[in-house]
């Protein structure tokens, strides 16, 4: 299959995605290719994970299931109690089966930049605190703080990050994904296992 065209891409995510997402979409693309440049990561690969994270997200939950299940793509229990969680993994099947992306590390990120992982790699660490930080986000408690942090130790901002989206989460008696609270107990203790 042909490298991704980034344009294309682009053109396909205005296209496929609601305005707001699409807008969040390009911040969160430029500010993956701003952290890539700060920390030493592959830059196109910052700005095609960042475009493609949320492509599966404006898809309702059932075309997310049926998506999963045509495929035989695991679905958690944490998933099916929350569809909206499986916006990443759908995201990360259609950012290889119908944009063509080989790249593992590409794919991990969109995969894995909602609930984190233990062990991330630099590039999924700076798409999930890009998708966190980027000048579009308005809610977010520590917001100013983080931004600033993100670009002096990426894995300090993740961590607080985390534990901001687990209060959230907690505030909110929202269900928290096993993985998320395994990726926050991870990296609180220095990321190491
Ligand atoms: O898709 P975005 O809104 O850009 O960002 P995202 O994919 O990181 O999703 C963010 C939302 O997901 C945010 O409201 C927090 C929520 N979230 C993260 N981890 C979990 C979670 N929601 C639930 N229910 N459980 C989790 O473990
Ligand atoms: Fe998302
Ligand atoms: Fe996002």
């Amino acid at each position: 299959m042909k490298e991704p065209d980034m344009r294309k891409i682009r053109r396909s995510m205005e296209k496929t995605l609601d305005h707001r997402r699409y807008e969040h979409t390009l911040g969160v693309a430029y500010t993956a290719a701003a952290l890539a440049m700060r920390y030493g990561a592959d830059v196109n690969n910052a700005l095609l994970a960042g475009m493609l994270h949320d492509c599966a997200k404006c898809l309702s939950n059932e075309k997310r299931i049926s998506i999963c299940e045509k495929h035989n793509i695991a679905i958690s229990p944490a998933e099916a109690k929350n569809p909206f969680l499986l916006h990443a993994k759908v995201g990360s099947f259609l950012a290889m089966k119908k944009y063509g992306v080989t790249d593992r590390d590409v794919i991990n990120a969109i995969l894995n930049h909602t609930t984190g992982r233990p062990g991330m790699s630099l590039l999924e660490k700076i798409i999930w605190v890009a998708d966190y930080i980027e000048p579009g986000r308005r809610q977010a408690p520590r917001l100013a703080q983080i931004r600033k942090l993100a670009f002096e130790d990426l894995d300090r901002a993740l961590v607080t990050a985390l534990e901001d989206t687990l209060d959230y989460l907690k505030g909110g008696n929202m269900e928290i994904d096993s993985m998320t609270q395994k990726t926050y107990d991870y990296y609180k203790d220095g990321g190491k296992l």
